[in-house]
């Protein structure tokens, strides 16, 4: 950790919500092939008027993709804002910040961009995949999520085939996925049928990771 990143416990400026210490709150997984999740629940507390704000005023994006031989609705909404761009809320600032402080020396670099998605409710989902597009193709990185609103399962899944793991992602929850991660292992979020609310994720990622 840099002593100039150094973040404790504080408020944010974005109405009560507080960022926790991470540290001896995040448990680590070791998977297989250098892969590894951290998580950390309620990482986020007091959150509930932030969730309702994004949810609200983010200006998200309906994106349309080619599926066989139909193009078809991405099952969630989107919203991408790059590493220079301004962030909606400033609780998203914090939150960067505070991930920089703890795992920047692990990283190397810097979390630069920050996805979000909305899940509307069950039918939302995200299939399958590793975050390969960028350089999580060929390097070891992270993917930093924290999850508000409803709980959903992030499942993760080893390609070379094997048990998957299942993690309930809760309003306020921090999940890493770090090394090898999103080229030797798959996560998704699937659909339900229960009864559903919405769920924000928030994704922190180093600028060329995608
Ligand atoms: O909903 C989540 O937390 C996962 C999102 C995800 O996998 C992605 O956007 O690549």
């Amino acid at each position: 950790m840099f002593e100039s990143d150094q973040i404790s416990l504080f408020d944010t400026a974005t109405g009560g919500a507080r960022i926790g210490e991470l540290g001896a709150a995040v448990r680590r997984t070791n998977l297989s092939a250098g892969a590894w999740v951290d998580h950390c629940a309620g990482w986020v507390s007091g959150s509930d008027d932030v969730f309702t704000r994004l949810l609200h005023t983010v200006d998200w994006q309906r994106e349309r993709r080619p599926m066989y031989d139909r193009v078809v609705d991405v099952p969630r909404l989107l919203r991408f804002y790059g590493a220079d761009d301004p962030l909606p809320d400033p609780l998203l600032v914090d939150l960067r910040a505070a991930l920089d402080a703890h795992y920047r020396s692990e990283l190397g670099e810097r979390f630069g961009t920050v996805g979000m998605c909305c899940y509307r409710d069950g039918a939302d989902s995200v299939a399958w995949h590793g975050d390969t597009i960028g350089r999580g193709s060929t390097e070891d990185t992270m993917v930093a999520i924290v999850s508000l609103g409803q709980s959903r399962p992030l499942l993760l899944r080893p390609r070379a085939g094997g048990a998957s793991r299942r993690y309930s992602l809760g309003h306020g929850d921090l999940l890493v996925m770090g090394g090898s991660c999103q080229r030797t292992w798959e996560h998704c979020v699937p659909k339900t049928t229960r009864p559903t609310g919405p769920r924000i994720s928030i994704q922190f990622r180093p600028q060329g990771v995608r």
